[in-house]
């Protein structure tokens, strides 16, 4: 058979208008073929990822290709890019990065499909570049097993096929292939005729003519291929998905049954809560308190599974199972979580009772080696967190935590266990799914975020926060309640002050404390006149110092700056 030279793809005249060549001919004919490829390509990604999902049901949920691309894409993502993402998708930002994933897939996608009809060779080729990006991404995430590449690999196989197939369907509808390259060439096969000549088959009828009504055979076959890759895809992404349900661990934790505690949190004054509607409740339920990892996935351990090894610089190392955990004496505490990417005002900030062996007692059973200054917690999923050595020893409430407002720690917050060091924001304080404790140096190891330039020690600053009114609300003139929070954690808030439009600070009124780790509500009663007002809010923590005005961005140990909001009153 001939092979047809590159520069073939380029004599597409040769079909303008063409009657003879069927159903897809003319300005239409070339939009439908237009079509036809791109349906293939986005029919093979289809296809492709049906198949990784079903082969990720049975090897895990990490090799799925968007997920393992997903997490590399997140390791990578400089600074910036990531910071804008939390602060302006939330905890939406996953959401947005898949979307993101499966848009630029589609569009590659399209381009394999329409490349793969003209030159099949480069199609496939492009399709292996997908391959090795999948499979590179799969092998680099930090817990992956070999086995993680199984779906990847398997899914461009199959996608190489439905493009084979879909291709060869697409010409056979008449439509000339000007080049289609080894591959092509030897695919062709020397039974079938030129692609350029209407085929004979089993499914082919006679070439379609103008005017004859109801889908041209060329066209019909291929339709057939097409609602057969999706089929496929469907019914092998289906499965997959349920597969990968089976790697759940509520049952689990449902079963979990959580020890009294051995020493109680002190009473919580009923003037803790000020009751006003809009305003953050004093414990925030586990189902609304923020959630920020590096997870696409939730990791799903399972408890019988779980030990957490104490090493490093240690006189004894120390390996604990979750029974081990359960039977040593618990502490209740309540403790306030913030994260460092949380802008002034923003909602990245809980407050919780925790229930958890004390971590000072597990590090001084296995003996902190003089020298020592980093304690590097490792999660499942291969997050890195350093804390100062001090701070966990030093008195305050660090815990190794296994519940959270009296259930198990929910999966999201690190089921079974997970550390809680008050004081310090999350990336250096607050392990989920935590698994080993390495006492070390600063000097010797650097943590996941630390790496990427955020602070390593991270104090959470002193902040304070308007709940109500809500910005660009219309109050009525009069008594106008403004509420918040405010938080200095391990420090305490001694005030909270109000001003309207910049005129002279008017202290707020606040609620009971309870310790000094959680935040405190605060009320300031105004009384609101007609217009355009703002209201400014800082705090000053238990050690005199008062938040500043300058306005600094999250990185590289938190946003500094005053909470501000605008309302109308009419
Ligand atoms: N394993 C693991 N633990 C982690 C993280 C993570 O990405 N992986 N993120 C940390 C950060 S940045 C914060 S702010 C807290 C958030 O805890 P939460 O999701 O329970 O609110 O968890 C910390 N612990
Ligand atoms: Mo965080």
């Amino acid at each position: 058979m001939t092979r047809r030279s590159l520069t073939g793809t380029r004599s597409r005249p040769t079909r303008a208008g063409d009657g003879p060549h069927g159903p897809w001919a003319g300005a239409a004919g070339r939009l439908r073929e237009l079509a036809a490829d791109v349906l293939s390509g986005l029919l093979a990604a289809a296809v492709a990822l049906g198949v990784a999902e079903f082969v990720a049901g049975i090897t895990g949920p990490l090799g799925s290709p968007v997920v393992a691309v997903g997490g590399a894409a997140i390791d990578m993502t400089p600074i910036p890019v990531k910071d804008f993402a939390i602060a302006h998708f939330g905890s939406h930002d996953k959401t947005a990065l898949i979307s993101g994933i499966l848009v630029l897939l589609a569009v590659f996608a399209a381009v394999i499909g329409v490349l793969a009809r003209r030159w099949l060779a480069a199609g496939l080729a492009a399709l292996a570049v997908f391959g090795a990006l999948g499979v590179s991404a799969a092998l680099t995430r930090p817990a992956a097993a070999p086995a993680d590449v199984l779906p990847t690999l398997a899914g461009v196989a199959v996608a190489a096929a439905a493009l084979v197939i879909l291709a060869r369907a697409a010409r056979g509808t008449g439509a000339p292939a000007p080049d289609t390259g080894v591959a092509g060439a030897i695919l062709d096969g020397p039974t079938e005729g030129p692609p350029d000549k209407p085929r004979g088959g089993p499914l082919d009828g006679p070439p379609g003519a103008a005017g004859r009504p109801g889908p041209a055979p060329g066209r019909r076959r291929f339709l057939l291929a097409g609602a057969g890759a999706a089929v496929a895809a469907a019914a092998a992404g289906g499965i997959g998905d349920l597969l990968l349900r089976r790697v759940n661990v509520s049952a689990a934790r449902a079963r979990v049954r959580l020890p009294a505690a051995a020493t109680t949190a002190p009473p919580v004054s009923s003037g803790t809560e000020l009751q006003i509607s809009g305003l953050s409740s004093f414990y925030t339920p586990n189902a609304s308190f923020y959630r920020v990892d590096t997870d696409l996935v939730l990791p799903q351990v399972p408890p019988d599974q779980w030990t957490l090894r104490i090493g490093g610089m240690v006189g004894r190392p120390v390996e604990l199972t979750f029974a081990d955990l359960l039977r040593l004496p618990l502490t209740e505490a309540d403790i306030m979580l913030v994260c460092v990417s949380n802008e002034v005002g923003g909602p990245y900030a809980g407050n919780a009772r925790w229930l958890g062996a004390s971590l000072p007692a597990l590090l001084r059973r296995a003996g902190i080696t003089r020298g020592a200054d980093q304690v590097l917690s490792t999660s499942v999923d291969g997050m890195t967190i350093s804390t100062p050595v001090s701070a966990v020893m030093d008195g305050r409430n660090a815990l190794l935590a296994v519940g959270m407002n009296g259930q198990p720690l929910p999966v999201a917050h690190g089921f079974p266990a997970r550390m809680l060091v008050p004081g310090l924001y999350g990336y250096t304080s607050a392990t989920k799914w935590v698994t080993t404790l390495e006492v070390t140096t600063f000097a010797a190891r650097r943590a996941y975020w630390t790496q990427r330039g955020y602070a390593a020690v991270a104090p959470i600053r002193t902040e304070s926060r308007i709940d109500v009114p809500k910005p660009l609300a219309q109050v009525k003139a009069g008594r106008v309640p403004v509420a918040g929070v405010a938080w200095a954690p391990h420090r305490g808030i001694r005030a909270v002050q109000v001003s309207v439009n910049g005129g002279p600070w008017q202290a707020a009124r606040l609620a009971s404390a309870d310790g000094i780790d959680t935040w405190r509500q605060w009320v300031w009663v105004w009384d609101a006149t007609p217009g355009l007002h703002q209201l400014q809010v800082r705090a000053t923590d238990g050690t005199g110092t008062t938040q500043t005005t300058r306005r600094t961005g999250v990185f590289p140990s938190g946003a500094t700056g005053q909470d501000s909001v605008v309302v109308t009153v009419t």
